[in-house]
Order: C-alpha cells, then sequence, then structure tokens
C-alpha cells in the first residue's frame, strides 16, 4: 500500500511540476487530491484494508496529500508572480518619457490687438460695451448728426436692410444707446464688427472691426482728449511714440482730428514702413459735436465730450507688420499661428 501511495506521489509530483498554468496546476489538484481523486479514493477504499494497517494508511496518505497541497501551493505563488511580473513588463509606463503636448489654438492678431486695446482703456478707467450689429437708421445716423442725403449714408457705403435699418457702418451706433439712456458720466469704448459696402483689397474689407470711445462729463476738453489718446499710443507703441493732431471733419464732432504716431520702426526719421513720412495716421477723433449730445437728449450746457474711433484690422496690421488686410480673414493656419 505504501508503495502504491508513493507511486501516487511521484506521478503527482511530475505533473505539478510540468504545469504551465493555473488551469493545468487545477487539473493536477483534481486529479490527486479532488473528491473523485486517486489519493481520496484510497481513503475511501479504507474498508477493505486491514483494521490494524488503517491508522498507518490514513497517516500515509495525510502526509502525501499535504506534501502535495504544499507543493501546489508553492507552484501557484510562484506562477502568479511570473504573471505579474510579465504584465507588469508589458504595461510599463515609461514617465520620463517626453510627453504628448496637446494642440492648441492661437489668438487672432485681431484679438490680441483687441485685448491689448481694451486693457488700456479698463485702466484708465473705460467700461467696455457692446451692442447689435444690425442698427436703426436714427442710431447709425440720425442721431450721429448724419442726416438723409449726407454722403456717408449713400447707397454705396451701407447695406441696407429696410428703409429703417442698416448693418452698422461704425460702433457709435451703440455710444448713441449709451447716451440717450443718460448715466452720466460717461467713459466707454466699444468694440465691434461693422460693414461698409466696400470692394476687398489689401486695406479694405466689407465687413472689419472698429474700436469707439467715448467720454462725456462736465468739464471735459480737446487737452484731455489729446492726453488720453497720447497715453493710449505710448501704451500701444511704446513710450518714446510722438502723437501729432491734424484737423479733420467727421459729422459727429466738432471740432475733428486725425492723430498720427511717429513711426515705431524708424522713430520718424523716415523709412519704408512709414513710406518716409516718420508719421503714421492711426485715428479719428473730435469733440462731440452739441448737436449729437442734443439728439441722444444730453444737457449741452452742463456736459461736454470727447470721441475717437479706430480701426482694430488697422492696429493689428500695424503692431505685426502685416502689409495685407486679407491676411486677416483668410484663417489660413500657417499664418495664424505665428501669433
Ligand atoms: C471716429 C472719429 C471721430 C465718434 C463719435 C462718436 C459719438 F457717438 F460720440 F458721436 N463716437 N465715435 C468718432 C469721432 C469716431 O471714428 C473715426
Amino acid at each position: 500500500m505504501q508503495e502504491r501511495i508513493k507511486e501516487i506521489q511521484e506521478k503527482a509530483v511530475e505533473l505539478i511540476s510540468r504545469a504551465t498554468s493555473p488551469e493545468a496546476l487545477n487539473e493536477a489538484r483534481v486529479k490527486f487530491l479532488g473528491k473523485k481523486g486517486e489519493l481520496t479514493a484510497i481513503l475511501k477504499g479504507m474498508k477493505d484494508v486491514d483494521p490494524e494497517l488503517r491508522p498507518k494508511v490514513g497517516a500515509w496518505v495525510n502526509e502525501a496529500r499535504q506534501q502535495l497541497e504544499k507543493k501546489i501551493d508553492s507552484a501557484g505563488k510562484s506562477m502568479e508572480a511570473e504573471i505579474l511580473k510579465q504584465r507588469l513588463a508589458a504595461e510599463k509606463i515609461d514617465v520620463t518619457l517626453p510627453g504628448k503636448a496637446p494642440a492648441h489654438g492661437h489668438l487672432h492678431p485681431n484679438e490680441i490687438a483687441l485685448r491689448e486695446v481694451e486693457r488700456i482703456f479698463t485702466g484708465l478707467g473705460y467700461e467696455v460695451v457692446t451692442g447689435p450689429e444690425v442698427e436703426y437708421d436714427e442710431y447709425n445716423f440720425e442721431k450721429l448728426n448724419i442726416p438723409k442725403g449726407h454722403p456717408a449714408r449713400d447707397e454705396q457705403d451701407t447695406f441696407y436692410i429696410n428703409d429703417n435699418i442698416v448693418l452698422r457702418t461704425q460702433t457709435s451706433s451703440v455710444q448713441a444707446h449709451v447716451m440717450e439712456k443718460g448715466q452720466l458720466p460717461i467713459r466707454i469704448i466699444s468694440p465691434g464688427r461693422v460693414f461698409r459696402s466696400d470692394a476687398v483689397d489689401a486695406t479694405h474689407s466689407p465687413s472689419f472691426h472698429q474700436i469707439e470711445g467715448l467720454l462725456i462729463d462736465e468739464k471735459s476738453s480737446f487737452s484731455d482728449l489729446k492726453g488720453t489718446l497720447e497715453v493710449f499710443a505710448k501704451e500701444l507703441f511704446g513710450e518714446n511714440t510722438k502723437t501729432k493732431f491734424r484737423p479733420h471733419h467727421f459729422p459727429f464732432t466738432e471740432p475733428s482730428a486725425e492723430m498720427d504716431v511717429s513711426c515705431f520702426k524708424c522713430g520718424g526719421k523716415g523709412c519704408r514702413f512709414c513710406k518716409g513720412e516718420g508719421w503714421i495716421e492711426i485715428l479719428g477723433c473730435g469733440m462731440v459735436h452739441p448737436h449729437v449730445l442734443e439728439m441722444c437728449g444730453l444737457d449741452t450746457e452742463k456736459y461736454s465730450g470727447f470721441a475717437f474711433g479706430v480701426g482694430l484690422e488697422r492696429i493689428a496690421l500695424l503692431k505685426y507688420e502685416i502689409d495685407d488686410m486679407r491676411l486677416l480673414y483668410e484663417n489660413d493656419l500657417r499664418f495664424l499661428k505665428q501669433f
């Protein structure tokens, strides 16, 4: 009997040592130690064994059983360890590898220029106010001292929706609304898209952007206008920038002027960039026409103000030395990625 047990044991050890998977190991366990296993069969056949031998046979079987259990256990453990090792090797992450940078967008040069202008004027206490692109004739023209028949509202320049409604040609329409509300003093800039029936070329587009500014207070003068716009020019183009005001005409301001800045490329000596002039025209401005204040319901005895208008694209083109406005609209990523 002892021989028989030993034989089973050896066979089992052999099978366990050849097992290469948890499944094979379990098969060996069932084959020898399971309910219908070979060692269990010997215990079940105990009734045929000489009673005196039974305790011994029982002890042998248990000993064999314990030894096999131990072997299966340790084989299982080293198998698990091996599987884990393989998994760790296969799933290893090299944290020292360079990461994949997420693709990120770029601000459009217009947007960079807009934020710069907004930063300067909000720093001076101005608020940013926006309004509708589709506007009543009354706010785009009438209240801004551009009556019917005025050359500025010629069909050539304006997109009409109907007799009373236009695509705004300037963002001063927003300012007419603000003046009409009558909460004074007023310090605002109004950035936004405007429309003019222009043919496309390097400096024109039927839709572009303007930033108009407006200040209305009890004592405001042309010197305040000059000082404000000087600060603006220096902030935008550098502190050595000089400004020059030339008389001009706008229907909504009196007096009116255009402001030039000294060329930030050559400092005023004259170069290719300023076409030898030393100066670059940058904006239009003036003291708000009393008639405009009146039509917007303000007391002209008490209040006066100044206003200015600057093209956003013009600033972006100058700041980034771009020579064709169309580049700003074509959305060619090779161009936009440079900013
Ligand atoms: C310009 C030039 C001069 C202007 C006038 C007004 C308002 F609403 F007060 F009448 N807003 N903006 C103005 C004045 C705009 O753009 C070249």
